[in-house]
């Protein structure tokens, strides 16, 4: 008979309606209440892409296919998925809770984000197994990270070659690439995270498999603190590779995220283009992963790669 394993499915989470709002930014934040002004301010930009956001359809859309592709594609072990979310619930506390009562004693763990750091997949994995550890008789084995996934590097590739094959030669000749994730505190690289480092591989990678050659990383939706954030910001560079390169075209992959939510919809289809639209250039976003079959089939094959290596 089939081995049942657990399919921890973890993501950032968002709002499910406006009265939401408060209480997960307080969590983002650390149990802080933000301001008056801060909280009006994020209430305005989610207003400003359709009141919510569509991430938590995507994110659930993306983890229950990639369950069911997976019990698709092999024999061997029956996938149960549980979806656990870094700032609402379903928390991730309470899937592996869950997964827990269900008598789940083996799982793997997935961040649907590509890239390691800190401050984001290691947290993701740490609260699963420390809620794990406290239960007892539960086995939690973690992908760290996926961004170097053939079909992952495909993905992009592919939604670059049609985006070039859509623009005019004129357009074609005068365009950049911006490769970006977000940004995190300056201070992790002190700490010698990763991050970074797998961002320019990323974009080496996509851009080679692509055939671009002029391309750059750039970093986005930094956190609103004193304190200093890794930079560029795909803003400040998209003036900077208009002004002092003579750049016309601006083609914005944020490939740190996986799904159109407020990061990509507000901070690259509305800031950026703002200031390609006052700068006369073009403004090109190629599409976001989402539950589009070639990526939930990427997602399948690094689950499968991961536990293969880890038997
Ligand atoms: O609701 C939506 O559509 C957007 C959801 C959303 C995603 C997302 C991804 C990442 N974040 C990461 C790090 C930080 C750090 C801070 C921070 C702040 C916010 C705020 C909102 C927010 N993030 Fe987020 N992020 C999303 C939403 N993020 C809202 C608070 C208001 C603001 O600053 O805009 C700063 C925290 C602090 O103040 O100390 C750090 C990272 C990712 C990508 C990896 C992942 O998905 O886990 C890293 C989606």
């Amino acid at each position: 008979s089939k081995k049942k394993m657990g399919l921890l499915v973890m993501a950032y989470g968002t709002p499910y309606k406006e009265e939401d709002i408060e209480r997960y930014y307080t969590h983002i934040r650390h149990g802080r209440k933000p301001a008056p002004e801060a909280l009006q301010d994020l209430k305005d930009r989610y207003e400003a892409i359709g009141g919510i956001s569509p991430l938590a359809k995507i994110t659930l859309d993306q983890a229950e296919n990639l369950e069911k592709n997976l019990n698709d594609i092999q024999d061997d072990i029956e996938f149960k998925m549980y979806l656990g979310l870094k700032h609402i619930e379903p928390f991730v506390e309470d899937a592996v809770k869950q997964m827990h009562e269900d008598g789940i004693t083996e799982a793997v763990s997935i961040v649907l984000a590509p890239h390691f750091s800190t401050f984001s997949v290691k947290s993701y994995n740490g609260r699963a197994k420390e809620e794990a550890e406290k239960l007892g008789g539960l086995t939690i084995t973690s992908v760290e990270s996926w961004y170097t996934e053939p079909k992952f590097i495909t993905y992009w590739a592919d939604r670059l070659k049609e985006t070039f094959e859509k623009m005019t030669q004129q357009e074609k000749d005068s365009a950049i690439l911006v490769v970006s994730a977000h940004s995190l505190p300056e201070k992790i690289i002190a700490n010698g995270d990763p991050y970074p480092q797998q961002l320019q591989e990323t974009a080496d990678l996509i851009a080679e498999a692509a055939g671009v050659k002029k391309y750059v990383t750039g970093w986005q939706s930094a956190g609103n603190t004193p304190e200093p954030w890794l930079g560029p910001d795909v803003q400040d560079l998209t003036r900077d590779l208009f002004e002092e390169e003579g750049y016309r075209t601006f083609v914005y992959i944020p490939v740190g995220f996986v799904a159109d939510h407020l990061e990509v919809l507000f901070d690259n289809d509305y800031e950026c283009k703002v200031i390609t639209d006052e700068l006369g250039a073009s403004y090109y976003r190629p599409e976001m992963p989402n539950a589009k079959p070639e990526f939930i089939d990427c997602l399948s094959t690094v689950v499968l790669k991961h536990l293969k290596e880890n038997k």
